[in-house]
């Protein structure tokens, strides 16, 4: 058979062609997606050395969310914010790691996207070597403008208004998955070290209608209402009829719980519990975490919840809100809905 020749398609290749199959593209979105891949090639070089130089371990800083700060989150969300504050095509950012909105510099020119991200999802799981990821989130501003100060309105949009999202996975390899809705599907690339590119490996990503898993951790079982106990039993229960009991897969670090899903088919849950009163929604964050993972998997046929509607149609009213999390194989989120609306009794 003829060896393949060349590389494959790039994942700069593949924007490009994106970008050409939409007549209004200005080459704006192209150029910001670029430089985020450029941010988590970084990224990635230093996690995948962190257990050779001193850049392991705790800063001993708190951040936003009251959690210990790692380095490595330190370094991966200064690298975001230094690399895309200067490419003219936003007029803001938001960072997990920030309480705040981050302004662009004056010395910079705007432009009118939002971009949100989560520098580094996981970073419990840094210093024992468990994959880690970095998150993202781009919506248009909802007004063109070049004010200096960008009002939190723009920020504060519905789910649905993404205009692309998705997440870089520092694992075995590196990967990013990302779509640009709309009916664009969802595409993976992995990052081949010797060349330094993201090819793609996994095009137009579609989860399995049904779960064979479920992640949740078990821990809190007794910090929740009966009706996501109810919940998670039913996914224990022995019916071979329904394929149960599903396989209870959960590392703790959402990106590299939700990949898993998304290729195999599961259901991730983060419901709320009576654990933190701080915290009475979940401990998932809407506009970092659950939104860009919602879009990329309403894109691949899958589905998530809070537990009341789609994670989507949410209109944020704070910026690190929380929320509890439903996502994966659309069946079983749905199934999931269904229970803690009290519509279906298990
Ligand atoms: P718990 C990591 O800190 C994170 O935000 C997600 O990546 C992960 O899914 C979740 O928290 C794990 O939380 O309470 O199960 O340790």
């Amino acid at each position: 058979m003829e060896k393949k020749q060349g590389v494959g398609i790039t994942i700069t290749q593949h924007i490009l062609n994106q970008q050409r199959g939409n007549p209004d593209a200005t080459g704006a979105f192209t150029t910001l997606l670029n430089e985020l891949i450029v941010a988590a090639k970084v990224i990635s070089r230093e996690v995948n050395k962190a257990g050779l130089v001193d850049i392991l371990g705790s800063t001993g800083r708190i951040n936003v969310q009251n959690e210990r700060v790692q380095k490595l989150d330190v370094f991966a969300n200064q690298i975001i914010i230094e690399r895309m504050q200067h490419i003219g095509q936003l007029c803001c950012m938001v960072s997990e790691e920030n309480a705040d909105l981050i302004e662009i510099p004056s010395r910079f020119p705007k432009g009118n996207y939002v971009l949100l991200f989560d520098p580094l999802d996981g970073s419990s799981n840094i210093d024992v070597n468990v994959s880690i990821g970095t998150i993202f989130s781009i919506y248009r501003r909802k007004t063109s403008g070049s004010d200096n100060e960008v009002p939190l309105s723009e920020v504060l949009q519905p789910g649905k208004n993404q205009v692309a999202a998705g997440y870089f996975l520092y694992g075995s390899s590196t990967m990013m998955v990302y779509t640009t809705g709309n009916g664009a599907g969802v595409h993976g690339f992995t990052l081949y070290p010797s060349l330094g590119e993201f090819l793609l490996s996994h095009e137009l990503i579609k989860i399995p209608e049904k779960a064979k898993t479920y992640s949740v951790n078990e821990g809190n079982y007794h910090y929740w209402d009966d009706k996501t106990k109810a919940l998670v039993d039913f996914f224990k229960a022995r019916d071979k009829e329904t394929g149960r009991p599903y396989t209870s897969r959960y590392v703790g670090s959402l990106v590299a719980d939700f990949h898993r899903n998304l290729l195999k088919g599961g259901i991730f849950l983060y419901p709320s519990d009576n654990k933190d009163p701080k915290k009475p929604t979940g401990k998932l964050r809407l506009m970092v975490e659950a939104n860009p993972l919602a879009l990329v998997v309403k894109e691949a046929g899958g589905y998530a919840s809070d537990g009341h509607g789609p994670i989507l149609e949410i209109e944020p009213t704070e910026l690190h809100q929380r929320t509890p999390l439903f996502i994966g194989s659309k069946k079983d989120v749905e199934l999931a809905e269904a229970v803690m609306k009290g519509q279906t009794r298990l």
